[in-house]
């Protein structure tokens, strides 16, 4: 069975533990490959490594650094089919989005940051009159850690160690013990394209062993994690202490509101989207979808439609629109949300149920679910599900709808659908929320800040500002 070794100082090696967890195919339910099971052993050795790599690397000049970080991205590229087939095959995604979307993006993550270093600049602030000058200098910052969750796989674990590695850093990371395999991939296509040993470490295991121990390393000055709120809670409270930088990326119960004047089609086929791609896997997705009263009951009509017209099968059959959860703990507990909704009196408008596909009976395959709910404070409408389960509710104003959307602790996305310009900006200011996507969705140029506000996390990831992050700043004041 294909083991899936740590990846250190450029070369794969099994866990000093000598143990392994399984890895799951959730389209099949079975286990095909073996994960090694790290321990802090297995980071204190990857940090080593990166600590020896870290005085070359950070002298490596920008152009030479660039050319890695896209002689990477092509070497991505050139295996696509292989690192999307492996992408779908270990997290239950249909193989069309691996190939459409996850594996472009991690080799666009590498080329944009690439490109990006060789435009980074800093301030410089005159005192005039002072005969004064002050430069703001700012370096790497020295050994990282970046820790990745299962949802995207290899787009969110390169979003993180691309900018790290372009400003100079050395890292140590950790992908998702659920979906490992690309982050194992990538190990080859690293020593290919030239990226010096120990620049970037890759540990395989689990959160409380292996992520815990990057988190708790007092020489790992800065953690870039992104996952659940209540395990990024967790690592806030072992970093802060230590004064580490922290980028805290984590849940979200994004709002989409309609208003009667948007473009109805786009909306709808919209909608369909960012409800339930990626089987609703996506920190991103408005699972909480606010209608304006007067289109509602057409809206309902139109979106159930379409929802049921989604196929779902195997992540490997070309016509799959929705493929299978991405294990079956979280199978359960989306089902379990399920429940709790309709404890609620949620009313189920569609899905709700497992289902067996043929060949793939013990795959972890659920329908989309569509829930009308009558109030916000209860639980389907505050909780993060993270799954193919999307809340329909109608309000009567603007300033109702805005209320609603505000009115759960995260703040990540939101969605606003409408033409007129005066509410764009209204709410696009009022929105409690670190995006805000006006008729359009999970739209991304990657200068953008990306984070959230509330308990959807701390910093800002993307552009310079990820390049901020991953150096630390220096005032230089200079008298003459
Ligand atoms: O995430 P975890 P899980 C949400 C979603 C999901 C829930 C749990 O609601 O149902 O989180 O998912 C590592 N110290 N999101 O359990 O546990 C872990 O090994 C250091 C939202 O997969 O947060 C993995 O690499 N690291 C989200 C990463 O953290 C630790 C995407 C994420 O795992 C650790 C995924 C610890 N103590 C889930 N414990 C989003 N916002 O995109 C775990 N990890």
């Amino acid at each position: 069975m294909k083991k899936i070794q740590n990846y250190i100082n450029g070369t794969y090696q099994d866990s000093t533990s000598g143990a392994w967890l399984d890895n799951y195919n959730p389209s099949t339910g079975k286990v095909y490959s073996k994960i090694a099971k790290s321990t802090s052993e297995d980071v204190v050795k990857a940090y080593d490594a990166a600590k020896t790599a870290f005085p070359a690397w950070s002298t490596t000049t920008i152009e030479d650094r660039s050319k890695i970080l896209l002689k990477i991205a092509e070497l991505i590229e050139t295996n696509l089919d292989h690192l999307a087939e492996a992408e779908a095959k270990d997290n239950g995604k249909p193989l069309s989005l691996a190939k459409a979307v996850d594996i472009p993006r991690a080799s666009a993550n590498f080329r944009f940051f690439g490109n990006a270093i060789t435009q980074f600049a800093s301030e410089a602030h005159e005192s005039v009159g002072l005969n004064t000058m002050n430069f703001t200098l700012r370096s790497p910052i020295g050994v990282v850690g970046c820790i990745s969750p299962w949802n995207l796989p290899l787009y969110l674990f390169t979003w993180k160690v691309a900018p790290a590695i372009a400003a100079g850093n050395c890292v140590v990371a950790k992908p998702s013990e659920v979906t490992p395999m690309t982050a194992y991939l990538l190990g080859e296509i690293l020593t290919k394209a030239g990226l010096p040993k120990g620049v970037l470490n890759i540990v395989h295991g689990t959160g409380p062993e292996a992520g815990q121990a990057i988190v708790a390393h007092p020489d790992i000055k800065a953690i870039s994690f992104t996952g659940g709120t209540k395990t990024g809670e967790h690592i806030a409270r072992t970093a802060a202490p230590m004064f580490k930088k922290l980028s805290l990326e984590l849940g979200g119960k994004n709002p989409n509101l309609i208003f009667a004047d948007c473009d109805y089609d786009k909306m709808l086929a919209v909608t369909v989207k960012s409800s339930f791609a990626n089987q609703g896997q996506i920190c991103l997705c408005g699972s909480r979808i606010y209608v304006e009263e007067s289109i509602a009951e057409q809206f309902k009509k139109d979106f159930v439609k379409k929802v049921s017209e989604l196929h779902i099968g195997s992540p490997f059959e070309a016509a799959t629109n929705i493929g299978a959860l991405v294990s079956k703990e979280h199978l359960e507990k989306v089902e379990n949300y399920i429940e709790i909704a309709k404890s609620e009196d949620g009313k189920i408008l569609y899905g709700g149920e497992r289902v067996s596909v043929k060949g793939f009976e013990n795959g972890y395959y659920l329908q989309p679910t569509v829930i009308e709910v009558e109030h916000n404070n209860c639980r389907i409408q505050q909780e993060e599900v993270f799954g193919p389960v999307v809340t329909i509710m109608t309000f009567k104003t603007e300033s109702e709808a805005l209320q609603l959307a505000n009115g759960v602790r995260y703040g990540l996305s939101a969605t606003v659908w409408t033409n007129n310009l005066n509410r764009t900006m209204r709410l696009s200011k009022q929105l409690e929320t670190g995006i805000v996507w006006v008729n359009t969705w999970l739209n991304r140029d990657l200068r953008t800040p990306f984070g959230g506000m509330k308990d959807s996390g701390v910093g800002r990831e993307g552009g310079f500002e990820a390049l901020r992050f991953f150096t630390e700043p220096k005032n230089v004041c200079i008298s003459y």
